[in-house]
């Protein structure tokens, strides 16, 4: 299945390296069957500890370990709730946390809403804590969370917070968690974000790339400047349509049926003075019109800022081809009053193909290299395809056994 041609190219180590490979294929058959995605996993809500988050749920919050909404390993944890706002604190066991977020201070995490759960709204605010001189760091604006039932994975983007010392004794990530009505949601795989698993869409580089805010829209206003797509809006919903029936990105369709998230920089400009923004999206082909079903929220309080949002669109309908007649990624934006941002950098992010290392698409010679090189290490890295610190055999064998896929 793997290039025999490849595997010259590696030295004695490594070849004895591979052949050890076989002799435990049939030990780690049972272990790679409940592997990964490829991901630097930071909880995966496999103990009952739950990373502390249990022990802090009270007054008709439930906080527990399930098997609803598991997207990695056995377990999720579960959060019942009657509504309204509540903290659940990490357990501030610092090596558990500090060394992923010098890595990458973008998060996924996988959110799920069971059946016959529906509410208005729902987000979530997250925040660092550590000791004295630290402090409590939280991110401006929210993370929206999935209203209805259905597995989204969402966005947390910490790069404006500060990280403590190395060597405290303690470090803590904190999820706020706020809905419109009683709610339930399961959490799963939080883990880092790549950049490697980007696919630039729309760059803006040199105009707005066919956006254009129709011809029936009032109260809002769409200009290039510098580089970025800046929308100016009287507030209330308003779409942002991209370009005619011929489409403006030509790869867009094959980007879009190999993703799960559109993803893009805004910046608040000027803030909504009501406190909030939001923003929804829609895909547009021959197979449909698919709109989201939760909001991400880009706009909170006074605060002008910048962040990467993210909208999961598994649900919408997406084209059936990689070249259909046409395919438009629209934006829908929402404020309670004037509101401006500039949006740039509009990508997809690459659906999870097991044992795609450099997260290219395609398991190949390329990702067989990176786990033999890294072969030993206990980095936090993307050859750890298992996530369990360590570059072995096992990472080794999803490699090999999925050799091939998506290429
Ligand atoms: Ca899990
Ligand atoms: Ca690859
Ligand atoms: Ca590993």
């Amino acid at each position: 299945m793997y290039n025999m041609h490849a595997l010259k190219r590696f030295n004695a180590k490594e070849a004895q390296a591979m052949k050890r490979t076989y002799w435990w294929t049939g030990v780690l058959l049972s272990a790679f069957l409940v592997a990964s995605a490829p991901a630097q996993i930071i909880y995966s809500f496999e103990t009952t500890d739950l990373h502390g988050y249990a022990d802090d749920a009270g007054d008709g919050w439930q906080v527990f370990r399930a098997t609803t909404g598991v997207t990695h390993g056995e377990y999720s944890m579960g959060i019942q709730w009657p509504g309204g706002f509540r903290w659940l604190f990490g357990n501030g066991v610092r090596d558990e946390l500090l060394p992923y977020l010098q890595v990458s201070k973008k998060l996924l995490l996988d959110t799920t809403v069971p059946q016959n759960r529906s509410v208005p709204w729902a987000n979530m605010v997250v925040s660092l804590n550590g000791p004295a001189g630290y402090d409590w760091n939280q991110a401006p604006g929210q993370v929206g969370l999935p209203r209805q039932a259905g597995t989204r994975t969402v966005l947390i983007d910490l790069e404006s917070l500060p990280l403590p010392n190395p060597n405290v004794d303690w470090f803590q990530l904190n999820f706020g968690f706020n809905a419109g009505a009683s709610h339930e949601i399961y959490l799963d795989n939080l883990r880092l974000y790549r950049s490697a698993c980007e696919m630039r869409a729309f760059t803006f580089d040199n105009d707005l790339q066919g956006f254009n805010i129709g011809t029936n829209q009032v109260g809002i206003t769409l200009t290039w400047v510098d580089g970025k797509m800046r929308a100016a809006s009287t507030g209330g919903f308003k779409w942002l349509f991209n370009g005619g029936e011929d489409g403006s990105v030509p790869n867009l369709a094959a980007m879009v049926r190999r993703g799960d998230l559109v993803v893009m920089d805004v910046t608040i400009v000027q803030a909504p003075p009501a406190g909030w923004g939001n923003m929804i999206m829609s895909i547009n082909s021959p197979a449909g019109w698919g709109q989201s079903d939760y909001t991400a929220e880009i706009a909170q309080g006074n605060n002008t800022f910048t962040r990467t949002i993210a909208l999961d669109y598994r649900g919408v309908a997406l084209p059936d081809s990689d070249s259909p007649a046409y395919c438009l990624l629209n934006l829908g934006i929402n404020s309670g009053g004037p509101m401006t941002i500039d949006i740039d950098n509009i990508r997809i992010y690459r659906r999870a193909v097991e044992g795609d290392v450099n997260c290219d698409g395609c398991v190949d010679d390329a990702d067989l290299l990176i786990v033999l090189f890294e072969f030993g290490s206990t980095a936090i890295t993307p050859a750890d395809i298992n996530s369990d610190r360590v570059v072995d055999d096992a990472d080794l064998l999803t490699v090999l056994f999925n050799f091939g896929t998506g290429c």
